[in-house]
């Protein structure tokens, strides 16, 4: 996983703020691509889009080359230990609707004391076991646990939530949370944003770390001034298009209309 990195993305958050976007591609050039632009972290995503854990080892191994945090947002509980065991700097788990929920994807997580997650050694992790025994399993419980609230229920048990020990940045899915209120979508909504808010106001009066998901330059804008330390900026894919649209712009603006 590299601790080091970890460790300057620790400092980095506590300092003021990370960005980094989702992705879905299936290429690791991207991840690469992504690192040299400076992002501070990539979330890569097996709840949406195509990606397998055979093809994420390679993602993971291009974040590393490029400097950037390798997140895994996975789409089920069971694939926590498997996205650590290539790799993942951290996990991130979607719809955490109660503490009980949340003490499940930390016991997946960490290896005794502090959780069960299951033992193997002989994985990408451990360096296929030329890690030291010790100093693997106590690296490995360094992995970032990060669960998203997005749903009325995790607003209604929002305080045992955030007494559960061993995670590390609550992050609000506003998509998600849109949809509970019936408003899908409508993340800039008035009652969708009042919510966000209570959940970042709540969250950093007892200093846990917060993040969000934004998708255009006045949501990114609105929460960094919040004061959300963990800011992903869209998804490879939408990013991707924005730029096609630009370029086709810039063409109809130097007189080469298409
Ligand atoms: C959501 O908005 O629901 C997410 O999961 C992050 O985009
Ligand atoms: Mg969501």
């Amino acid at each position: 996983m590299g601790m080091a990195m970890v460790e300057e993305f620790c400092r980095k958050i506590r300092d003021g703020h990370v960005i980094g976007p989702f992705m879905k591609t299936c290429d690791p050039a991207f991840v690469e691509a992504a690192g040299y632009a400076g992002m501070d972290f990539v979330i890569l995503d097996m709840e949406h889009g195509p990606v397998s854990v055979e093809s994420l080892q390679n993602h993971i191994r291009a974040a590393q080359v490029a400097g950037v945090l390798p997140v895994v947002r996975v789409g089920r509980y069971k694939d926590i230990s498997r996205v650590l065991d290539i790799g993942a700097a951290g996990v991130q788990v979607p719809q955490v609707s109660n503490a009980r929920e949340a003490e499940e994807v930390v016991r997946e997580a960490k290896f005794y004391p502090q959780g069960e997650r299951g033992v193997c050694r002989f994985v990408r992790a451990a360096r296929y076991s030329a890690l030291e025994k010790n100093e693997y399993f106590r690296m490995a419980n360094h992995a970032l646990v990060i669960i998203q609230l997005e749903g009325q229920q995790a607003l209604e048990n929002l305080d045992e939530i955030m007494e559960v020990p061993g995670v590390d940045i609550l992050f609000i899915g506003p998509y998600d949370l849109s949809q509970s209120l019936g408003l899908p979508g409508q993340t800039t909504h008035p009652a969708v944003v009042e919510q966000m808010q209570e959940i970042v106001v709540r969250a950093k009066k007892k200093h846990i770390l917060v993040g969000t998901f934004t998708d255009s330059q006045e949501t990114l804008k609105r929460w960094s001034d919040a004061g959300v330390q963990y800011l992903s900026y869209s998804v490879d894919t939408g990013i991707f298009y924005e730029a096609c649209v630009g370029v086709r712009e810039r063409m109809n603006r130097i007189g080469v209309p298409s």
